[in-house]
Formats: C-alpha cells, sequence, structure tokens
C-alpha cells in the first residue's frame, strides 16, 4: 500500500525566478520519495477547484489568477509523515512570519508571491494529487529505501 503522499507544487513565481532545482532538491535530500512530477500550465477550472476551499475570501480571484499566470511544477512526494513535515519545510503562508530555513523564509516576501503550495492534511494530500495527476502517479522501488528507513 502506498504511505501518506502530499501534493506540493512550485507556484508560477518559484518556477520564473527558478527555484525549481532547490526545492526538489531539499525533498530528496530529506529522503520522500518521488511519486508524479510535470511541468503545467493549469487551467482556470483547475485553479478554481484546488483553491474552492478559498472561494468566499476577497483574495479569491487573486489567487486564481496568480496560479494561471506561468507555469507550475506539480509534485507528489510520499513518505511517513509527509504532509505535517512539508508544511514544516515550507514555512507560514505569510513569508514574513516564515522562519529561516524554510523555503517560503528563505525565498519570498508576499504572502500573494510565496512560491509554494503544500498540502494542509492527508485527505488533502490524497484529493489534490487525484485533481492535478488525473494520469495518476507512478509506482516504483527506490532502491536507497534500507538506507532510509529502519
Ligand atoms: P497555505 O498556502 O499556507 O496552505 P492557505 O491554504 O490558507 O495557505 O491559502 C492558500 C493561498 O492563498 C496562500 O498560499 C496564499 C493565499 N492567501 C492566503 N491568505 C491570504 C491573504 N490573507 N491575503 C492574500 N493571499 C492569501
Ligand atoms: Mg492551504
Amino acid at each position: 500500500v502506498r504511505a501518506e503522499i502530499s501534493y506540493i507544487m512550485v507556484k508560477p513565481d518559484g518556477v520564473q525566478r527558478g527555484l525549481v532545482g532547490e526545492i526538489i532538491s531539499r525533498f530528496e535530500r530529506k529522503g520522500y520519495k518521488m511519486a508524479a512530477l510535470k511541468l503545467y500550465q493549469t487551467p482556470r477550472d483547475v485553479a478554481e477547484e484546488h483553491y474552492k476551499d478559498l472561494s468566499s475570501k476577497p483574495f479569491y480571484k487573486d489567487l486564481v489568477n496568480y496560479i494561471v499566470s506561468g507555469p507550475v511544477v506539480c509534485m507528489v512526494w510520499e513518505g511517513k509523515g509527509v504532509v505535517a513535515t512539508a508544511r514544516k519545510m515550507i514555512g507560514a503562508t505569510n513569508p514574513l512570519a516564515s522562519e529561516p530555513g524554510t523555503i517560503r523564509g528563505d525565498f519570498a516576501i508576499e504572502v500573494g508571491r510565496n512560491v509554494i503550495h503544500g498540502s494542509d492534511s492527508p485527505e488533502n494530500g490524497e484529493r489534490e494529487a487525484a485533481l492535478w495527476f488525473k494520469e495518476g502517479l507512478v509506482s516504483w522501488d527506490q532502491t536507497m529505501t534500507p538506507w532510509l528507513k529502519e
């Protein structure tokens, strides 16, 4: 059975600023397993569905416009505690409140240009992975597993 998954996405500002490699590298080095990856021009209806819980917020329209403003890098990462750990690695929603050492803390200033998305619960990890990867995830054996797991 598949372990816990988180949907992680480098937003258009992160792609434009050349932060994709840095961000992928952090998840790789942590030891999580990549389960899906693509560069993607987001259709507006997918962005709206992704953020539907925020549809009543005053910033919703700007948020959707931002997400569709250029290509994103969509990823699914898998492993024990990946949802909560990824949120820690990403940092607080407002980059001015994100600790140094986190992705937003190191690379962002404004909440509307905060570089990266990470699922907020294992249930949303599953929901978002299914929304962004309708083609499904990749199932593979990571040969370094014995060096990462007891
Ligand atoms: P997160 O991305 O940390 O999970 P969220 O789910 O509450 O944060 O909101 C999704 C995105 O919406 C967030 O990354 C940036 C934007 N956003 C959130 N709160 C905002 C606010 N008060 N003003 C402008 N944009 C906001
Ligand atoms: Mg969120």
